[in-house]
């Protein structure tokens, strides 16, 4: 035995920020072939014994063993069997004396941590009685001292020893090997995982869980054992997530050729985690949001929900875990792939085009509003970053969203067939390694030689290195006598903190022309080979800074459809008129920029009341006259229309604007919602008579439509009550909140009242409460409505205030935070956004109480803020000062102080960027 040392969260605290960097990226200097590891748990120390099997990684020189640990106490350390000198550096434990040679040495660490005392939930940690890992990124240090980095891949062997009646379940990767009792009320479980994995797929759960079964026999008839486990009481929520998750296996099986790899899958749920859920290797993590599901207290937004974190987790299995990454940089080569296969997973699940064209309308909603944000704000870093601080702070949506919407513009450029055969190649390149996001375009390219992705490998790369969003703007000539319509497509991304200079970038622009009638017109365009026909739509690869396309035999002045389908997450400038926005949206065979013409037209509307704040806000009535007609068009279905109705979020309108006045947006969006209650009250009417009614509940995208849009009518309806003093409708909603036979129409029903402030809001939602007060989801949902609610008098706040205060409140759940604080900071513009600079007090008060308890958590509310500069006065001065008052505490955790130090300082080219944008 030797030393003992103790290194507390604390400690780290108070490191200067550090910057990790890309070009910094070394190969390690020793490779760790095998991990035994050995855990006594206990939640108030736990002991765990780590016996590695390490050699020197040949190809690097000769260098210490420097060992990644944090928050452990150190008991012993052996080499080969015999105590070793060893000497702390910061966190790492640092080895000079080892074997020299290319033999493999033992390593034997000897820790005990504290699970019960870890409130940031990485690590080990435990929740409601039970153990729960969270690894990735960097957490399997707070468990043992080890090369706590992906490209060190490591085959696992994990022994549990627990009290068996307080947890008699014990889980880990891999496959079974053996249990049994060890006397005196003990039991033990010994797995093994055949795959080599980095440390941050580890994971274990212990304690006291039931499980959902099901056996499987995959296409080449091995079977499979799938198991989702949960707190007893929750079994009967967990039937939609075994469904899901035997349709993700069966789906990459279909779609990709990839079958599942283990004897047994298994699914854990918790209710404290830091995200939505982790793809540890065969033992998935979930937050319980997104595995629990009945009609009687999930949406369907809900169900929807876990069957898209399910198949993402699971595809992780290929996409993330059989093939990980070198470094964290690379983290999109796992998780944009990913995220774009959960998209066409789900999209395959919905089934019909137009219901596959809701879900590409919402998931390009979630870019748009959310990304689009990230990128012009003090955050913005290209899909691979440079460099961070905390990496956990870059599990963001550019990484995510964007990073999908990369892979979906390869997809565009090799085609579906193409894009199978690319992934082949990735898998049979790599599999089994640790790689780069350049090996992953490098193998569909190489797959697809003749694609105008190989031909434009290079340049397109830069999607992966270039931050901001790209803005093309469209301009078009018609010539009668020629009948040539010529486009011309510019590019030009604007300067990012720490990038002024940008390149073009390749970006696929799918379209079609539509003539006056609505039809489509045929395409032929000019090329050095004479004219090429093109069939009714075709995608045009723009390259260069600007490019001309000259379509021939065009015979009348034809309507352009751009970008159909969001062909790549750019800003497109185009100003339509009117009239072509109206064909657009009644005729377009492309569903998505049907949609997109009426927010097009809804924005321009918007965005005009808000320049002119003497002008009367109205809604034109021709704009009210397409609403009505799509209202009112069978052919349409239910989902369709209600995105349709849908007015551009306060959120999004902002993006749009120099300057942002938080409370005039709030202003006009509610007075249009009013005009189109108002004008449209027999559609509505209608709408609701016509769809209230949806039989037996089943979460499929027809009856999810349909509720939807009778909810939507319910809200108008309501609004429109509330304003003429009418009680009926009010009453039937307060009727459905109380006899509804699922979540969503209840929920729905509730909403609109709280939406439209009505008096009878509170009664129903201490009704809601009353009656599922034993359901923590519901909860949630119970707090982020109120949290939501739209503003009077400044009324929100001392109503959160309030709520922060109820006994069932917990800000150490991150889910309960979020469903507040969260909901209020990041979703309530008008109700956070105050002259008296109250609400940024309340969110640097929270930033600060969190960060003590849960530094992720902290970071993310901290980035409530990004935006603040663009904000008009008075809301800047204080938006300032309450950053400021956040930067100047002493002891922030580093995920806290990078996001508040760029709000701060990163000061970009950004107020030039915006001037060439607009
Ligand atoms: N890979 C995890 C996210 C881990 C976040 C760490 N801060 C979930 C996912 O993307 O599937
Ligand atoms: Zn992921």
């Amino acid at each position: 035995m030797t030393d003992t040392a103790t290194f507390a969260d604390a400690a780290q605290r108070h490191s200067a920020a550090s910057v990790v960097r890309r070009e910094d990226y070394r190969p390690p200097a020793f490779w760790i072939d095998t991990v035994d590891l050995s855990f006594d748990l206990d939640p108030a120390k736990t002991r765990v014994l780590n016996k590695m099997r390490v050699r020197r990684n040949p190809d690097v020189p000769a260098q210490p063993l420097r060992l990644d640990g944090q928050a452990l106490n150190l008991a012993r350390v052996l080499v080969n069997g015999q105590g070793a000198s060893f000497k702390m550096e910061g966190d790492q434990l640092v080895l000079s004396n080892l074997p020299e040679g290319p033999e493999p040495f033992d390593l034997e660490i000897f820790t005990t941590c504290q699970p019960e005392k870890n409130t940031q939930l990485s690590g080990l940690y435990v929740s409601q009685g039970a153990f729960f890992t969270q690894c990735e990124a960097e957490g399997f240090r707070r468990i043992t001292y080890f090369l706590d980095r992906p490209d060190v891949m490591s085959v696992f062997t994990v022994t549990l020893r627990a009290d068996k009646a307080a947890y008699p379940v014990l889980l880990s990767n891999g496959n079974l090997l053996e249990q049994g009792d060890l006397g005196d009320g003990r039991h033990f479980a010994r797995w093994h995982d055949p795959f080599k994995k980095p440390s941050y797929l580890f994971a274990l759960v212990a304690g006291q869980l039931v499980a959902r079964e099901q056996a499987i026999t995959a296409r080449n008839g091995q079977q499979h054992l799938l198991q989702v486990y949960v707190r007893p009481g929750d079994l009967e929520k967990t039937e939609h997530a075994m469904r899901s998750l035997m349709a993700s296996i069966a789906w990459d099986e279909a779609r990709f050729g990839l079958p599942l790899d283990l004897e047994r899958f298994m699914i854990v749920a918790t209710s404290d985690f830091n995200m939505g859920a982790m793809e540890n290797k065969g033992l998935n993590i979930f937050n319980t949001k997104f595995v629990l599901a009945s009609q009687a207290t999930a949406t369907d937004q809900d169900f929807a929900n876990v069957e898209s974190v399910i198949g993402h987790e699971y595809f992780h299995n290929w996409t993330g875990n059989r093939i990980t990454c070198r470094d964290w940089f690379q983290l999109s080569l796992k998780e944009g792939l990913t995220v774009f296969r959960d998209q066409e997973f789900s999209m395959d699940m919905a089934g019909s085009d137009s219901a596959r064209a809701v879900k590409r309308i919402e998931d390009v909603r979630l870019l748009r509003t959310m990304q689009f944000a990230e990128d012009a704000g003090p955050m913005a870093h290209p899909v691979r970053p440079d460099s961070y601080q905390e990496i956990n702070n870059f599990y963001t949506l550019t990484v995510y969203e964007k990073g999908a919407e990369v892979v979906r513009m390869m997809h565009t450029l090799v085609g579906e067939a193409g894009f199978r055969k690319g992934m082949a190649l990735y898998f049979e390149r790599h599999d089994g390694q640790a790689v780069t996001c350049d090996d992953f375009a490098q193998a569909i390219a190489d797959a697809n030689p003749h694609s105008p992705l190989a031909v434009h490998l290079e340049p397109f790369k830069r999607w992966y290195s270039q931050a901001g969003t790209p803005q093309v703007h469209a301009e078009s000539q018609y010539d009668a006598a020629a009948q040539t319509y010529t486009l011309t497509l510019t590019q030009t991304t604007p300067p990012t903190p720490g990038q002024d200079e940008k390149q073009p970038l390749i970006i696929p622009v799918r379209l079609g022309l539509l003539g006056r009638s609505g039809a489509a017109l045929p395409l032929q365009l000019q090329s050095e080979q004479g004219a090429q026909g093109l069939g009714l739509e075709a995608t045009l690869v723009l390259h260069e800074r600007q490019q001309s396309f000259v379509f021939t035999q065009v015979g009348e002045m034809p309507v352009p459809s751009l970008l159909r389908g969001f062909s790549a997450p750019v800003v497109l400038h185009q100003n339509l008129e009117d009239d072509a926005l109206e064909t657009l949206l009644q005729h377009d065979s492309d569903p998505f920029n049907r949609w997109e013409a009426s927010q097009q037209w809804a924005q321009r509307i918007m965005l005009a009341a808000i320049h002119n704040p003497e002008a009367e806000i109205a809604l034109p009535a021709r704009f009210v006259q397409a609403m009505r007609q799509v209202l009112g068009d069978a052919q349409l279905d239910a989902a369709f229309k209600d995105l349709v109705l849908t007015l551009p979020s306060e959120g999004y309108i902002a993006e749009q604007l120099e300057q942002v006045d938080p409370q005039r947006i709030h202003a006009v969006r509610e007075a249009l919602q009013d005009q189109l209650a108002q004008a449209l009250q027999a559609e509505w009417q209608a709408v609701w008579e016509q769809h209230h009614d949806t039989g037996a509940y089943r979460p499929d995208a027809h009856g999810a439509g349909r509720r939807a849009l009778a909810g939507k009518a319910l809200a108008m309806l309501v609004r429109q009550a509330g304003r003429t003093g009418d009680a009926v409708w009010p009453g039937k909603a307060y009727q459905r909140v109380k006899d509804a036979g699922n979540m969503t129409d209840r929920f729905n029903a509730l909403a609109a009242l709280v939406q439209a402030r009505h008096p009878l809001a509170q009664q129903a939602l201490q009704r809601l409460h009353r009656q599922f007060r034993d359901e923590a989801l519901v909860l949630d949902k119970w707090f982020q409505l109120q949290a939501m609610a739209p503003d009077v008098d400044g009324d929100v706040l001392p109503a959160v205030r309030q709520l922060m205060r109820h006994a069932d409140f917990n800000l150490k759940n991150p889910n309960r935070a979020r469903s507040l604080i969260f909901a209020y900071s990041s979703h309530n513009p008008a109700g956070f956004h105050r002259a008296d600079g109250a609400g940024y007090q309340f969110w640097a008060e929270q930033v600060l109480a969190l960060d003590a308890i849960n530094a992720q958590v902290a970071a993310r509310l901290a980035r409530a803020m990004d935006a603040w500069r663009k904000l008009a006065q008075p809301y800047r001065t204080h938006a300032e000062a309450a950053l400021q008052q956040v930067a100047a505490h002493q002891g922030l955790s580093k995920d806290v102080r990078e996001i508040v130090g760029k709000a701060l300082n990163a000061r970009p080219s950004m107020e030039k960027s915006g001037e060439a944008a607009h």
